[in-house]
């Protein structure tokens, strides 16, 4: 008998956000309900992805232009594709996603001022119709989310462009969850842990209710 597939879950925000904490406790309710999880993220999750990821935001490549940018992001992304996503939704396993495409409208699109409409025609030649099932915004105001990052580590390549960048970031993400607002739930990230994590959870309850699962 096949599994039943898994589902494709992502986690989305400006930097400091807190997705990688969240992604610990959204990780734990859902192993508690009982499915078996694969923890990933963009860019990255295979080590040709990975090696993507690190010149995408190392520091060797500061004059790279905005197209190199957003084909380096989908082919990490085909990669993390064929290698872990799908095959492992195919087998039951949820797949949880730190980032996926809503970052690249967000950042390559609001953030660098590519047009919707090129990120598409990459979204539906890589993607071949696959997307997040349900994806969480940690929402924030920028100058909290750069405050609580700049306590965390030194900034990437990305991470040291300007303020008004990360506005327009934050702007599109916003507006794409206003788009879609059944698959993208929001989250006030602008809470204490404790008051965020309980958001989630509620969230991941309704969520889990509604498919019955
Ligand atoms: N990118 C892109 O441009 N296009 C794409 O298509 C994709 C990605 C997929 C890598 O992302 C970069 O790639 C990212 C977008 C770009 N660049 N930027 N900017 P990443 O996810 O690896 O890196 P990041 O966004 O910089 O993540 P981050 O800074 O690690 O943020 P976070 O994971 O959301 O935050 P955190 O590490 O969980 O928390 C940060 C600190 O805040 C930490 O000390 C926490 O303890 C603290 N924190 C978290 N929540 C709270 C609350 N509620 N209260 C108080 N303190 C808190």
């Amino acid at each position: 008998m096949r599994a039943k597939p898994g589902r494709f879950l992502t986690v989305e925000g400006i930097e400091g956000a807190g997705k990688s904490c969240n992604l610990e406790c959204i990780q734990q309710f859902l192993r508690d309900a009982g499915h078996p999880i694969l923890l990933t993220r963009e860019p990255g999750g295979t080590d040709l992805g990975e090696e993507i990821r690190a010149l995408l935001l190392g520091h060797k490549h500061h004059g790279m232009s905005v197209d190199s940018e957003l084909l380096l992001m989908f082919a990490a992304r085909a990669e993390h594709l064929a290698q872990k996503i799908k095959p492992a939704l195919e087998r039951g396993t949820w797949v949880l996603c730190d980032r996926f495409t809503d970052a690249t409208y967000a950042y390559q699109g609001g953030g660098r001022g590519i047009s919707p409409r090129r990120i598409a025609a990459l979204e539906d030649w890589v993607q071949c119709g696959l997307h997040p099932d349900l994806t969480i915004l940690l929402d924030l105001p920028v100058a909290q989310g750069r405050q609580r990052a700049a306590r965390r580590s030194a900034p990437d390549r990305i991470e040291r462009e300007r303020s008004e960048f990360f506005e327009r970031v934050r702007s599109a993400y916003l507006e794409r969850a206003r788009g879609e607002p059944k698959r993208i739930r929001v989250v006030d990230a602008s809470a204490a842990l404790p008051a965020v994590q309980a958001q989630i959870r509620r969230l991941m309850a309704d969520y889990l209710a509604g498919e019955g699962a």
